[in-house]
């Protein structure tokens, strides 16, 4: 088996090399045909990864994604491009100009997707080669990420809770996620079909993507949406699918801690993200720990109920700093029943338990194993003070790369990637996973 420092620098060098094929000019498509536009978190992620290598390109890359941020602060998960791949659902489904806070231009989605914003624009002032361009940044962002950040602590809250909530699974970003199965059977299922045509399902194996029945109530609560002009107490009042979910609320905790930091390198007020940020982990840690199940757990708001479903997202708290530390051994603990390991490599961590009944290692988000997970959770761990998890994490997750590429998702039973191959976010957390964060 290779060392440790030349595989960490082949995976650097084809990583970059997958950043560069998929960068546009002003952009980062998230991947080459089955997702040709620019992804919020995805986004976020690759300018994250960015800022240690292309300054630049990291700060036009989260300049363009802002650039479709609506009036009321809401970013939506997806800004369209005039790409000639198609996709599905594109700006025509959408009809994002059916709310007066959506921008005439650019075209985009008109739901949100986890904040890692102002986790990577902190990134940029800590690590970008030119602090002071790094702060010059921040300074035209700063305005735009304390209003992306309002907008999820006033619109996503309901009165007795500072838990944000998720009107629909695209916005976890874990799309077919058992997390969501209870909820979205409760939706009506539609009479006939409605009317659309899936493109991912010719590009990639259509065993790899979520179910057509999961699909017809993806578009069925985009049109519940869109038919209310996407205003969100309207939404709130009309949604079936609300759910606070742990990876959400806990990239928010930490991007909420990070926008604290952001105002103190900018000398303005850190008062009001920290008291987000405060109530915020105290209300993961008390609303969502499970003492049955030693993770934390999403909530379904409609029936008041802990969605009772362990996935790896169950640790993410550790990355927002909301653990007390018998919390983080609980946690330690937990880790080894979402490991697995290919041939005797380093543990990764599945998205599902494969002991769970609904575990499927080649269906998306049931089972096989995603890059964004296993690097919040080993990032969680390593500022635990856990380094050894956090390293044997960090260190399964290059070699997995290294071994079959930049692929979108990998099969937790042998690693084979699965999905789609030269995915960005893929590229640049693998090259986040073997960088120095020294300054
Ligand atoms: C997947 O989601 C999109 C819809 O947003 C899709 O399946 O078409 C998810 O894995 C999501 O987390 C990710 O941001 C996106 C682009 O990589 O793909």
């Amino acid at each position: 088996m290779a060392g440790v420092s030349t595989v960490e620098e082949s995976v650097r060098t084809a990583s970059l090399a997958v950043l560069a094929r998929n960068w546009r000019g002003s952009f980062t498509r998230a991947a080459p045909r089955l997702y040709p536009h620019q992804w919020s978190w995805d986004s976020a992620c690759v300018a994250l990864a960015l800022a240690h290598y292309r300054q630049a390109d990291a700060e036009a890359e989260l300049l363009s994604l802002f650039a479709g941020q609506w009036r009321n602060g809401l970013l939506p998960h997806i800004r369209f491009f005039d790409e000639d791949a198609p996709y599905f659902p594109g700006p025509e489904l959408w009809e994002s100009r059916r709310s007066g806070d959506a921008p005439a231009r650019p075209a985009t989605s008109g739901i949100v997707q986890p904040p890692v914003h102002a986790t990577a624009v902190l990134h940029q002032i800590e690590y970008a080669p030119d602090r002071e361009r790094a702060l010059r940044l921040a300074r035209a962002l700063y305005p735009k990420l304390v209003a992306w950040h309002r907008y999820l602590h006033v619109e996503r809250v309901r009165p007795g809770s500072p838990l944000v909530e998720l009107w629909h699974p695209w916005e976890s970003g874990m799309d077919n996620s058992p997390l969501w199965d209870d909820a979205l059977a409760r939706l009506d299922t539609p009479e006939a079909r409605p009317s659309y045509r899936r493109v991912d399902t010719t590009i990639a194996d259509p065993r790899e993507r979520p179910t057509d029945a999961e699909y017809d109530r993806y578009v069925d609560l985009v049109a519940r949406q869109r038919d209310v002009a996407y205003d969100p107490a309207s939404v709130r009042e009309i949604t079936p699918f609300a759910v606070r979910d742990v990876l959400f609320n806990s990239l928010l905790a930490r991007a909420d801690g990070d926008l604290a930091s952001i105002a103190r390198w900018l000398g303005e007020d850190p008062a009001q993200p920290e008291r987000w940020a405060g109530e915020l982990r105290a209300a993961i840690d008390s609303e969502m720990w499970s003492h049955e199940h030693h993770v934390y757990l999403d909530l379904d708001v409609i029936t008041g109920r802990p969605i009772e479903v362990c996935t790896a997202s169950g640790l993410a708290p550790l990355f927002a700093r909301a653990c007390a530390p018998d919390r983080v051994a609980e946690l330690a603990s937990a880790v080894e029943r979402f490991c697995v390991g290919a041939r005797g490599g380093p543990p990764v961590l599945a998205s599902l338990s494969p002991g769970d009944a609904s575990f499927d290692p080649r269906r998306y988000w049931r089972g096989p194993v995603w890059p964004m997970l296993n690097w919040v959770v080993a990032s969680g761990f390593r500022e635990s003070g856990r380094v050894e998890i956090a390293a044997s994490l960090s260190d399964g997750l290059v070699r997995l790369v290294h071994e079959h590429g930049a692929f979108e998702q990998f099969n937790p039973l042998d690693g084979h990637g699965q999905g789609c191959a030269e995915v960005s976010w893929t590229a640049a957390l693998a090259l986040d996973s073997c960088t120095s964060h020294v300054t």
